[in-house]
């Protein structure tokens, strides 16, 4: 497997930044940054000078050489063996006798449990370690074309998903039977992992944001908001379609216009060097306009990759000035208790001067 250069030479330009001589991570989204790949029981590291290593019981050496761009794989084992496996009882036990003389490790800490912690302190000392957390994060905020790329399959397989779910919608079917339908639809795509709890939410329980699909069987004249969340090889796609049975309620018609109009307002506004919280406030100020912006419960978007929520919010609270290459999500909303609610969700790539929308599906209101 190649390696994503331009990834590891953004991290190491963090890591001169926090004067980080390696970063060690034990959880899985930031191994696969690291490392391209999935192998489990595992630790990865960067070093500063670029090395890209893993740790690997020796069980799974064979997957850490041959599915991932790590330049170096060491196995290691509780029993001494005739092999070259390093006798040690853990992972951070093995990255000591290689590595033990580094003066400061970085490691996310928000990705570690704290028994982890205590023994990273127990082998380094508590001087050494320092949080990775914000080199990891700011440079995964940022995507390569690489990353890109994944993320553009991803958002195919999620269209793919939220079309097979409209096209499952018909009276009296189950809001579950449709998240099941698109499961499997994106998952045969080659999704490797699709949210465990995909949202339909029709009719009142449309006004849920996060309504999860449930035994409620569609009606004729039901609103159905479907927000479909999945990955490829770690990188996701999320989009949200909102569509109607039948007939569509007066006031819910209305209420979609408006939240059509925030949202292409929003992506109309997305360029480089735009802060997040401005979009926030394009979306919010046409919601509030139309009369609706109590109804606006939650932030105009959030950034996309490794983890389906990441840097940045577009939000009031979020001054990140966006750069070329984030990858966010623009979903205003409308949400009324007793009535049902409208979301319409897009992914953009920001870039020079505008924005790329990925998703395609048609977002204009759809009676069917
Ligand atoms: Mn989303």
């Amino acid at each position: 497997m190649e390696k994503d250069d331009m990834r590891i030479d953004r991290l190491i330009g963090f890591m001169d930044r926090l004067n980080l001589d390696a970063l060690v991570v034990f959880d899985k989204v930031n191994f696969r940054y690291l490392t391209g790949g999935v192998v489990d029981y595992s630790i990865a590291y960067v070093l500063r000078e670029g090395r890209v290593g893993i740790i690997s019981p020796v069980m799974e050496y064979e997957r850490a050489r041959s599915t991932t761009w790590a330049d170096e794989v060491y196995a290691f084992s509780r029993e001494k063996r005739d092999d070259e496996a390093i006798e040690a009882k853990t992972a951070i036990e093995a990255f000591k006798k290689l590595y033990g003389g580094l003066n400061r490790i970085g490691v996310p800490y928000s990705n570690i449990s704290h028994s982890t912690f205590i023994k990273l302190v127990e082998a380094f000392g508590r001087e050494r370690l320092a949080d990775g957390d914000e080199a990891i994060l700011e440079s995964r905020v940022v995507k390569t074309d690489f990353e890109l790329g994944l993320v553009r399959k991803a958002v195919e397989i999620v269209e793919a998903g939220v079309r097979k779910g409209i096209e499952s919608i018909v009276e009296d079917v189950s809001e579950l039977d449709i998240a099941f339908a698109s499961h499997c639809h994106m998952k045969s795509l080659g999704a490797d992992k699709v949210y465990d709890d995909l949202i339909v939410a029709s009719g009142k329980r449309a006004s849920l944001p996060h309504g999860r699909a449930s035994t409620k069987p569609i009606k004729y004249g039901d609103v159905v908001t479907l927000d479909f969340v999945a990955s490829y090889e770690g990188y996701y796609g999320d989009e949200t379609r909102t569509v109607f049975l039948g007939r569509a309620d007066k006031e819910l018609k209305k209420i979609y216009e408006v939240v059509l109009n925030a949202l292409e307002e929003a992506v109309d506004t997305v360029h480089d060097g735009v802060s997040a919280k401005e979009v926030d406030e394009v979306a919010r100020k046409v919601i509030e306009k139309a009369g609706y912006g109590k109804y606006f419960t939650h932030s105009t978007g959030h950034g996309l990759g490794l983890e389906v929520h990441e840097k940045p919010r577009l939000s009031a609270s979020d001054d990140t000035i966006l750069k070329k290459n984030m990858v966010v999500t623009v979903e205003p909303g409308i949400y009324i208790a007793g009535l049902g609610g409208v979301r319409i969700e897009e992914d953009i790539v920001v870039r020079i001067g505008g924005c790329e929308v990925l998703t395609k599906n048609p977002n204009e209101l759809l009676i069917i």
